[in-house]
């Protein structure tokens, strides 16, 4: 049976309306979720409370999380809450909406120093605040910065050291959750290190990524890009200024003992220039509670997930009849310009749709599983962040008029943005294009990126 496209089920826990999935990182899978007493968007990081007792981390959890809620910076994701359920714990988090800093890299290259500045500067900001509240991070790499709607910088994971340790020790950092690109040297010796001089290290190769446009340390062989990291062997490119090859080499040292500190770092030329420091207040009156009821992991304080079914505010043939002449954007509530879900109409039977899209998949390197309607496309080969997964989807509006649902589920959107060019390139003749939607295509420059195509005949989210 066809999904119903007239109602559907909503997950809620506690206040909170669960939303799509919006990515999976080393530990966690992230939700995005709506607080239904205040409408305010937020972002929930889902993990199995399993991982977090059995490893007995949960003391130095409970006692990061509990500094974070302290926290307010303009620099930092924000944490509102944390909530468990019997199984699951759940890290309600401030919504970023500018999506990650390297997502401008891969589009638009390398940057110029001026703005690369800025970022880094911003970074150093939030690394020397929560650094001075005896916070790191030990995980500081591209996934974890994120832009905020004025675009400033964002950095997200901040009090979640434990969790990206344990991954560290069950293999995944280096494995296929993860690359050790960012990692300094006296981590991977694992000789035990300041969690400090560690994060200014991944703070050194982030800003050598902004303005080189490609990784300092990069090799294919786990054990060659060990060598270079453990050497910092790496070069820097011709356009960079004298000024800043020196500061990114004295952040780039091996030794730890050695390494730029943070005040030296607030005082040299390259860095100081149009140097604002950050403006904000510490919050005196975070309430602590829900974090002690977690971790006592009493049943008393447990969240229920229900599962409520509601009407939906539109169904899919008004959201197809309106995708003529509208930016759908709007209508579906999301405007931050994520691409990691879209949907497209198409005039054929479910069936053959299922079919075309796995013939599609197949050749792109994809193991297809189907149930009913609903495919997941794993690609073998692991990208920049892990195996790519997509979710498929297919909802009947009229007997023969469907609308198909793609979205990323696991992966770099990035690389999902490309796989769905490829998707709908092979689904040209089934895909349903409104009248006019044909020439439009047509005149489309052809310089035009994926994103522009993908908004031809399809909306994203
Ligand atoms: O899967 P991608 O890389 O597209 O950007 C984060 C990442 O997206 C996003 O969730 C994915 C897994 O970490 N993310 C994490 N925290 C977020 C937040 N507070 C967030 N997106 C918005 N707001």
């Amino acid at each position: 049976m066809l999904r119903n496209s007239q109602s559907k089920i909503k997950r809620k826990i506690d206040k909170y309306e669960i939303g799509r999935t919006i990515g999976e990182g080393t530990f966690a899978k992230v939700k995005f979720a709506r607080n239904s007493e205040t409408g305010e968007p937020v972002a929930i990081k889902i993990i199995d409370k399993d991982k977090v007792l059995k490893h007995k981390i949960s003391e130095q959890i409970k006692r990061e999380i509990s500094t974070m809620k302290l926290i307010k910076h303009p620099n930092v994701v924000q944490l509102y809450e944390v909530m468990a359920s019997k199984t699951k714990i759940f890290i309600v988090l401030e919504f970023v909406t500018g999506g990650e800093l390297f997502d401008k890299i891969v589009n638009h290259g390398r940057m110029r120093e001026d703005e690369a500045r800025k970022y880094f500067q911003q970074l150093i900001n939030a690394v020397d605040y929560c650094h001075s509240r005896g916070v790191f991070h030990r995980d500081l790499k591209p996934e974890n910065l994120l832009l905020d709607a004025a675009g400033n910088l964002r950095v997200s994971d901040f009090g979640l050291s434990a969790l990206s340790q344990q991954a560290e020790n069950d293999g995944l950092l280096h494995t296929a959750c993860g690359t050790p690109n960012y990692v300094a040297p006296e981590v991977l010796n694992d000789r035990g290190y300041d969690g400090a001089t560690a994060d200014l290290w991944s703070c050194g190769v982030i800003l050598f990524v902004l303005l080189a446009g490609y990784l300092p340390f990069d090799d294919n062989n786990v054990m060659n890009l060990y060598k270079k990291i453990s050497m910092a062997q790496f070069t820097c490119p011709p356009w960079l200024s004298f000024g800043a090859m020196k500061f990114i080499t004295r952040i780039l040292e091996p030794n730890p003992l050695k390494r730029i500190t943070i005040p030296e770092i607030l005082e040299d030329k390259w860095f100081k220039k149009d140097y604002k420091a950050a403006v904000f207040y510490e919050k005196e009156d975070a309430n602590l509670d829900d974090v002690e009821a977690v971790f006592k992991d009493s049943e008393e304080f447990h969240v229920t997930e229900k599962k409520e079914e509601q009407p939906t505010a539109m169904n899919a043939f008004e959201l197809i009849s309106m995708s003529k002449g509208l930016n759908l954007e709007n209508l579906i509530g999301v405007k931050e310009g994520y691409k990691k879900e879209t949907r497209f109409s198409c005039k054929c039977t479910a069936n053959e749709i299922v079919k075309k899209i796995e013939q599609a998949a197949k050749p792109l390197g994809f193991d297809v599983h189907k149930k009913n309607y609903k495919m997941r496309l794993e690609n073998s080969k692991a990208g920049r962040k892990g195996n790519l997964n997509v979710a498929t989807e297919v909802f009947q509006v009229a007997p023969c008029l469907h609308v198909v649902e793609v979205k990323k589920a696991k992966g770099d959107t990035l690389e999902f943005n490309k796989f769905y060019k490829k998707l709908s390139t092979s689904l040209e003749d089934v895909v349903w294009k409104a009248e006019g939607e044909e020439e439009k295509e047509e005149d489309e420059d052809e310089e035009d990126d994926d994103d522009d195509q993908i908004k031809c005949c399809s909306q994203s989210v």
